[in-house]
C-alpha cells in the first residue's frame, strides 16, 4: 500500500492532503521531530536525506514534494487537479509547481534561521548575532519576502488559484509558502486575496480530513507560541 513518512507539522501534511483530494488509499508512518525540529535518524532509512515528505508506492521511493506530487497525479490523477496539456493554465501551473519549493522557500527559511540565530545563541554572543540577523532580515530577506507577497497578491487578482479559474495541485504546492508567510512574515497585512486563498484551503473537506490524520500543524514551528496551530474545523452543519 502506499506509504506516507509523515514528520508532524511539517510539508509532509501537502500529500497527505493531495491523496486525501484524490481519494488514494494510503498508510501513515508517524515521525515526531526531535526538540530542535529535526527529523529523527529513522527517517534517514528510507531516503538519505531523512526529510520528510518521502513516499513509498511499490518499489518507488519519491521524496521531495514536488516530485512526489507530480508522481501522484500522473500515477492516480485521471487528469483531475491538473489543467489540461499545452494550456496557459498548464505552464502556469508547472511554474507554481516548482516555484514554490525553489524560489518561494528559501527567503522564509532564512527569515526562520535569521529569527531564531539570537534567541539560540550563547548569551555573551547575543548581543552581537541580534545585530547580524536583524541586518540580514532588514536588508536582504523582508524585502525579498515582500516582492513576493506582492507578486502572488497580483497574480491572484488575476484568476482565483494559482493556475487559472481551478483549483490544482499548484494551490496545494503552494499552500506552504503561503501558510508560512502568514505564520513569520506578516502576509495578512496587505494580501486580502493570498488570505483567501488560505481560507478557502482550509475550508476544503479534503484539506480537513489530512489534518485529522496528520495532526495539528503550525509551519512556523519554533513560532507556535504565538500563533495557534490549525487544528481541524467541526464539519459545517448540512
Ligand atoms: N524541498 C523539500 C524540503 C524537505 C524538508 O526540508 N522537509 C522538512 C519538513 S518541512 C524536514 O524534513 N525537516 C526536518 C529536518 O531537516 O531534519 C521538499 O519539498 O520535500
Amino acid at each position: 500500500m502506499l506509504t506516507v513518512h509523515h514528520l508532524n507539522n511539517s510539508r509532509s501534511q501537502r500529500v497527505l492532503w493531495l491523496l486525501e483530494e484524490l481519494g488514494v488509499p494510503y498508510k501513515i508512518v508517524l515521525y515526531q521531530r526531535q526538540p530542535d525540529m529535526r527529523a529523527p535518524a529513522e527517517l534517514r532509512a528510507i531516503h538519505p536525506l531523512g526529510k520528510s515528505p518521502v513516499i513509498t508506492d511499490s518499489d518507488n521511493t519519491i521524496a521531495e514534494s514536488g516530485a512526489i506530487v507530480e508522481y501522484l497525479i500522473d500515477t492516480y490523477g485521471n487528469g483531475r487537479l491538473i489543467p489540461p496539456p499545452n494550456t496557459p493554465e498548464r505552464l502556469r501551473y508547472t511554474y507554481w509547481l516548482h516555484y514554490a519549493e525553489g524560489s518561494a522557500m528559501p527567503p522564509l527559511l532564512l527569515k526562520l534561521l535569521f529569527t531564531l540565530m539570537p534567541k539560540r545563541a550563547p548569551a555573551l554572543l547575543r548581543p552581537l548575532v541580534r545585530k547580524i540577523s536583524n541586518q540580514a532580515l532588514t536588508t536582504l530577506v523582508n524585502p525579498q519576502l515582500k516582492q513576493h507577497m506582492a507578486f502572488w497578491e497580483a497574480e491572484l487578482a488575476k484568476s482565483q488559484w494559482f493556475a487559472g479559474g481551478e483549483f490544482t495541485v499548484a494551490d496545494i504546492q503552494m499552500s506552504f509558502p503561503l501558510e508560512a508567510a502568514a505564520a513569520r512574515a506578516g502576509l495578512e497585512q496587505g494580501h486580502p486575496k493570498a488570505m483567501a486563498l488560505l481560507e478557502r484551503i482550509h475550508a476544503r473537506p479534503a484539506y480537513q480530513r489530512a489534518l485529522e490524520k496528520g495532526g495539528p500543524y503550525a509551519v512556523a514551528g519554533d513560532l507556535r507560541a504565538t500563533k495557534p496551530p490549525i487544528t481541524p474545523r467541526a464539519a459545517p452543519a448540512r
